[in-house]
């Protein structure tokens, strides 16, 4: 590396972090001091940016108490942090009983309900949440809401086999009230993608990639809903993960022990 190119590195590094991204430290830091016990020995690492820093602060407990755990990721991205990160891999076939599991969310209600499968990893992530004694979730104060739905308008991320998706998408239109059901694509990343919204429609329709296939090798259906029907979340994730061809819904109802939304000024943060 250039002195130049080493010296705007150690520039960047010294910065400070834009609000959000402290919100997403300070979050996760907390919940790993809170939770993160010497004793633990089996840590379920999930997904999404503020992961990251759940990691760096189980790093910064040592490597004396780091070698005697192993982690569990809920995929690729956490796959990566953990073997970056020097930390023992482990898989949850070996190990299906986790001290605690700790992940982000797309939101949060106020009973601690949360939609997750932004990043089409819900399945496995609701694996190790529930393999755990104790689940957290970390984010940043943006996916603190009172119902689901403020502002996660995208919906519930839900997992079919791909065979069923049609039939599927036509029942999820009686249970959540809306037409809006879809099936969700992968689009070709470009430079297009920064440009105003209308032509950001025009390229998921004309640039998209064939559906998203998860790691599980299914499709993923986005499905938003009308917001009162959030009320109680429980409800709905069980009619919709009685249909058959449904893999997993990303509602995660009564899982949570904590969540940890960190803001740059203080740490709000609620336990169930
Ligand atoms: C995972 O990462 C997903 O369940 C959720 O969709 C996403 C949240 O990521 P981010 O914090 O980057 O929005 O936890």
């Amino acid at each position: 590396m250039s002195r130049l190119a080493a010296a705007a590195a150690s520039a960047l590094a010294k910065a400070p972090l834009d609000p959000i991204e402290q919100s997403k430290k300070l979050a996760a830091y907390t919940a790993v001091d809170n939770h993160v016990k010497p004793e633990h020995r089996v840590i379920g690492i999930g997904s999404g940016s503020t992961v990251p820093y759940v990691v760096e602060r189980i790093v910064q407990q040592g490597e004396e108490v780091n070698k005697g755990r192993v982690f569990i990721p809920t995929g690729f991205q956490s796959k990566q942090l953990i073997v970056e990160a020097g930390l023992g891999l482990g898989d949850v076939d070996q190990y299906p009983t986790i001290d605690v599991t700790l992940d982000g969310a797309d939101e949060v209600d106020h009973a601690l309900n949360c939609v997750k499968g932004g990043g089409a990893c819900h399945l496995r992530e609701k694996v190790l949440a529930e393999a755990a004694t104790t689940f957290i979730l970390v984010a940043d104060h943006r996916k603190n809401v009172q119902y689901l739905g403020t502002n996660f308008v995208q919906g519930v991320p839900i997992e079919v086999v791909p065979f069923a998706y049609a039939k599927v998408l036509q029942n999820l239109r009686h249970i959540l009230g809306s037409p809006k059901a879809t099936l969700r694509m992968a689009v070709k990343k470009g430079w297009f993608l920064q440009v105003p919204f209308t032509f950001e429609l025009l390229v998921n329709i004309f640039w998209a990639a064939g559906p998203v296939v998860s790691d599980n090798g299914n499709f993923i259906i986005d499905a938003p809903f009308e917001r009162e029907k959030m009320i109680d979340p429980y409800v709905i994730m069980a009619q919709i993960k009685m249909l058959t061809g449904v893999v997993e819904v990303g509602l995660f109802c009564h899982m949570a022990k904590a969540a940890y939304f960190g803001n740059s000024a203080s740490l709000p943060f609620r336990t169930s």
